[in-house]
């Protein structure tokens, strides 16, 4: 039921390392024609890596791993896109639509495609207020369970993410921080919180990888790797804007599936476009270091 593009297909055969990408990042994370753009250097600075990209998304119904460019381009313009988590999944196979995929899909199609490493921007987590809205993203349970490795820069600020990090624990899913000991918030490198783990290098994360699968322990691999210093937003006037955000959703009403894509689209408006900046400096430090695991992992493999 996945369409496996021909270079990604001769890639996987011949052992080569190969790093999937998302597509709600395209579609509802950022605006067009910025969207694009950065889809497509993210895709160079995987190959300037020694990695060959996936891009991965819906279309017609189809998962396809792999897109061409002229696919990422529609999916930044296209109307209609839907943000597809897993339990979406079902009636965009059935309606053959067009779907987004989230940390979640991409996860698992990449899977299906025997992809290890996946590079994102931040993952989903337990929303603040949780507790009463229940509103955790399905991104942390596909996490505990699909076997993939997701390199990002930490749960985004926007989340609770000490909580984020009790639910990751709970279930299993391995944290590790790339040269630091401190969780990364996405615009900064700083959330305060301490990870058990960090690694020094690409080898030392491959190494992991490699020790996770080798003794079947079911499940993804968290690396948080911090946005470089800088790129990275002022902690405090990124923490304000996040919270008359956070102030201004609750009072429209908005929850659920759009809470993100708002936050991210609001937060950007609030710092004059500067969030955006970081976000895309922050993707794409993710792709380098997670093409040079992939490339590690591929040599151990
Ligand atoms: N990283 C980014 N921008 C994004 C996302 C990640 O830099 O928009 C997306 C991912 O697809 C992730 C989703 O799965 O945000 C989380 O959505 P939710 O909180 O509704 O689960
Ligand atoms: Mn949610």
């Amino acid at each position: 039921m996945i369409r496996v593009s021909e270079e990604v297909r001769k890639a996987l055969k011949e052992g080569k390392a190969v790093v999937a990408l998302e597509s709600t990042i395209i579609s509802h994370g950022m605006p067009y024609p910025k969207n694009v753009e950065t889809a497509l250097k993210v895709e160079e600075e995987v190959r300037k890596h020694g990695a060959i990209p996936a891009t991965i998304g819906i279309i017609d119904g189809v998962g396809v791993v792999g897109m061409s460019n002229e696919e990422i381009e529609e999916f930044g313009k296209r109307k209609g896109v839907i943000k597809t988590s897993r339990r979406d999944l079902p009636v965009i196979y059935a309606r053959k639509l067009w779907g987004a995929t989230t940390v979640a899909t991409t996860m698992m199609l990449a899977k299906e495609a025997g992809i290890e490493v996946f590079v994102t921007g931040g993952i989903g987590g337990v929303h603040r207020g949780a507790p009463e809205t229940f509103d955790i993203s399905a991104d942390l349970q596909e996490l505990a369970n699909t076997d993939v490795t997701v390199v990002c820069a930490g749960a985004k600020a926007i989340l609770d993410l000490k909580l984020t990090l009790e639910y990751l624990e709970t279930y299993g899913v391995t944290v590790l921080g790339y040269q630091t000991k401190e969780l990364a918030d996405f615009y900064t490198a700083h959330s305060g919180l301490n990870l058990e783990y960090e690694i020094e290098n690409p080898l030392d994360g491959a190494k992991i990888i490699k020790a996770k699968r080798e003794n079947h322990l079911k499940g993804g691999i968290l690396i948080a790797n911090p946005i470089p210093e800088e790129f990275a937003m002022d902690k405090e006037v990124i923490d304000n804007c996040i919270d008359s955000a956070i102030k201004e959703m609750d009072k429209l009403g908005i929850h659920g599936k759009e809470s993100t894509p708002y936050l991210l689209a609001k937060i950007c408006e609030l710092t004059g476009g500067e969030s955006l900046e970081s976000n895309i400096r922050l993707v794409l430090n993710n792709a380098k270091i997670g093409s040079q695991i992939a490339v590690e992992y591929a040599k151990l493999k």
